[in-house]
């Protein structure tokens, strides 16, 4: 397959409520939508940067100037497979989110044209999975505990609340005491804490957490370690993995004994599957983050959650959890499942008209010849 170029796409989709995390308040979400165009037809791929680099160094402008300057060079004139991607941008250091979304819209483009659905490709083996809820760090105990009702009547199989210093031991306590002990419950972090709250967190013993996610910064696997030992909540990283390696290096010192898989932090589906082989040769249970992904990132997560070792349910939440409108489809929440997508690649296309009422800005990148 052959390079024609790329089309970069910014699309600013408004949230239906604020998502606060330790790492701030989100309000909108600015994604990046690529078009990949080839002389095999079309594929469509997503880069999950935020605007800032606050969730990790990538950010939505620099990933695009990556792209523009650096990764569409370095693939013209290549005989192009999805698996030779990678190799190909090996040279650039870093930008995985970058390098993601290219190889994401190259996959759906190259399995379009053979007809083979991404889930397939990956070695998927369920056609539905399980799915939690992530909840935002809110003002008040009975605004949580309305929220978490709310998710739970609706299906959802996990919790996950995001925590920081302030707002952990008493959410927690309070979910648990209403809600029960049959509830799956997880709390996130996003690097808010440091060594000096080991002793603190372990207090989270007390309320069955199915895991407690990155408390610490992302290079700090002695830390993640040091509360595994002092712990029986299962540890779980999320910011520290950002490659196959990364996650060997993990399990080995044991910094967690549960994984967070999400495709565009460790540079594409190949790379989340090598994490989810690596992980299964251990005896760690992985499962599918989430990035306030639109509905082709939704599509691409459900296809890589039917894969076996991806036993906990993920942060694929239904498209109205986070938007009123998508770009795609909308998908929903079916008895607590939601099916993974069977048709050719992603299984799903940017819906014309939403996809134009939601750009903001459109470039079309020309390979070099
Ligand atoms: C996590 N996601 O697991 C992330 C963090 C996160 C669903 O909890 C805009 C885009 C805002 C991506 C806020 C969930 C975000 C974002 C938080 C990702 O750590
Ligand atoms: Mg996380």
């Amino acid at each position: 397959m052959k390079l024609d170029g790329i089309e970069l796409r910014q699309v600013a989709l408004p949230l239906v409520s604020p998502f606060r995390t330790s790492l701030g308040t989100q309000t909108a979400r600015q994604a990046l939508v690529l078009r990949v165009v080839s002389d095999e037809g079309e594929g469509w791929g997503e880069c999950v940067a935020e605007d800032d680099p606050t969730y990790c160094p990538e950010y939505l402008a620099g990933a695009a100037d990556v792209i523009r300057r650096f990764v569409v060079p370095a693939l013209a004139g290549l005989d192009l497979r999805p698996a030779s991607v990678a190799g190909a941008l090996r040279h650039l250091r870093g930008h995985q989110m970058a390098k993601s979304a290219v190889e994401m819209a190259v996959l759906d483009c190259w399995l379009r044209a053979r007809l083979t659905s991404l889930a397939d490709h990956l070695g998927a083996v369920r056609p539905r999975v399980p799915v939690g809820v992530s909840v935002g760090i809110m003002d008040d105990l009975d605004t949580l505990l309305e929220t978490v009702d709310r998710h739970l009547t609706a299906g959802y199989a996990r919790i996950k609340l995001k925590i920081e210093p302030g707002w952990d031991v008493e959410p927690v306590r309070a979910v648990r005491d209403t809600f029960g002990p049959a509830t799956m419950l997880t709390v996130d972090a996003n690097t808010a804490y440091s060594p000096a709250d080991i002793r603190h967190l372990a207090g989270l013993d007390a309320y069955g957490l199915a895991l407690v996610e990155q408390p610490f910064a992302p290079g700090d696997l002695r830390s993640h370690a040091a509360l595994a030992a002092r712990s029986e909540t299962p540890v779980c990283l999320d910011e520290s993995i950002t490659s196959a390696a990364d996650a060997a290096e993990a399990i080995r010192l044991g910094a967690c004994s549960v994984i967070n898989i999400k495709p565009g932090r460790v540079g594409g589906y190949l790379e989340a599957r090598r994490i989810h082989d690596v992980a299964s040769a251990h005896g760690v249970p992985v499962w599918c983050g989430g990035m306030l992904e639109t509905g082709l990132g939704r599509a691409g997560n459900l296809a890589l959650a039917g894969l076996p070792g991806f036993t906990l349910p993920g942060d694929i939440s239904a498209t109205e959890r986070y938007y009123r409108r998508d770009i795609t489809r909308p998908f929903v929440l079916e008895d607590g499942l939601m099916a993974v997508p069977t048709e050719p690649g992603l299984g799903v296309l940017p819906d014309p008209a939403s996809l134009t009422a939601a750009t903001t800005t459109t470039e079309w990148i020309p390979a070099p010849s």
